[in-house]
C-alpha cells in the first residue's frame, strides 16, 4: 500500500503535489498523524525559512513550485542538503507560516483535483507510521540534488 500511494503521488503534476502536501498537512491531527517537528530540526532550515518570509507572495509560491519541480535554484540546492526529517520539518513550518498569513496561502476557491483527492484518501487508509513514510517519500526527492550533476 505504501509504494502504491507513493506511485500515485509521483504521477501528480507539480501543483497537485503541492496541493496534496497542503491537505496532508491540514489533515494532520485529524486523519493524518500529528507530527510537529522539534525545534532543533527547524534551526537547520531557519536560514531558508527566513529568506522565504522576506519574499513577495508570488516569489514564495514560485519557491515552493521550484522545490516540487526540482528546479536548479539556490534554495532548491540548499533544500537538497537537508536530511529527510529536516525536509519534512521545513514543509511543516511553511504550512504553519501559510496559516499565519506570512507565506502566500492557497488561492480562495481552490478545488483539489481528483488525483489529489485519490492520493489523500489512500493516505488516510494507512496507519500513522505508514503515513509518515509516505510523507517522507514525497518530500525527499524535492529540491535539487547537486550530487546528480556530472563532475566538472
Ligand atoms: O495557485 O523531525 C496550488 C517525525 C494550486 C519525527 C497552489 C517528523 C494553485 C522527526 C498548488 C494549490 C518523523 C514525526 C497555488 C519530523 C495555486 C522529525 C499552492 C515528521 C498557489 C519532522 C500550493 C514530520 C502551496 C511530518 C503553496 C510528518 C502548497 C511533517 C504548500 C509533515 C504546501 C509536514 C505546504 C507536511 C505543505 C507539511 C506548505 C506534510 C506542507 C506540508
Amino acid at each position: 500500500l505504501i509504494p502504491a500511494t507513493i506511485a500515485l503521488f509521483d504521477q501528480l503534476n507539480v501543483d497537485d503535489q503541492l496541493a496534496y502536501l497542503w491537505y496532508a498537512y491540514t489533515e494532520m491531527g485529524k486523519t493524518i498523524t500529528p507530527a510537529a517537528p522539534g525545534a532543533a530540526r527547524l534551526q537547520l532550515a531557519e536560514s531558508l525559512l527566513t529568506q522565504i518570509k522576506q519574499m513577495s507572495p508570488e516569489e514564495q509560491t514560485k519557491v515552493m513550485r521550484d522545490l516540487a519541480s526540482r528546479a536548479d535554484t539556490p534554495i532548491s540546492r540548499s533544500y537538497g542538503f537537508f536530511s529527510v526529517n529536516t525536509k519534512l520539518a521545513f514543509w511543516y513550518e511553511l504550512g504553519e507560516l501559510m496559516k499565519q498569513g506570512v507565506v502566500a496561502p492557497i488561492p480562495v476557491g481552490y478545488q483539489m483535483s481528483p488525483g489529489v483527492k485519490l492520493v489523500l484518501e489512500e493516505t488516510q487508509k494507512l496507519d500513522q507510521g505508514q503515513q509518515i513514510t509516505v510523507l517522507r517519500n514525497t518530500v525527499v526527492n524535492m529540491g535539487f540534488d547537486t550530487s546528480e550533476l556530472a563532475p566538472s
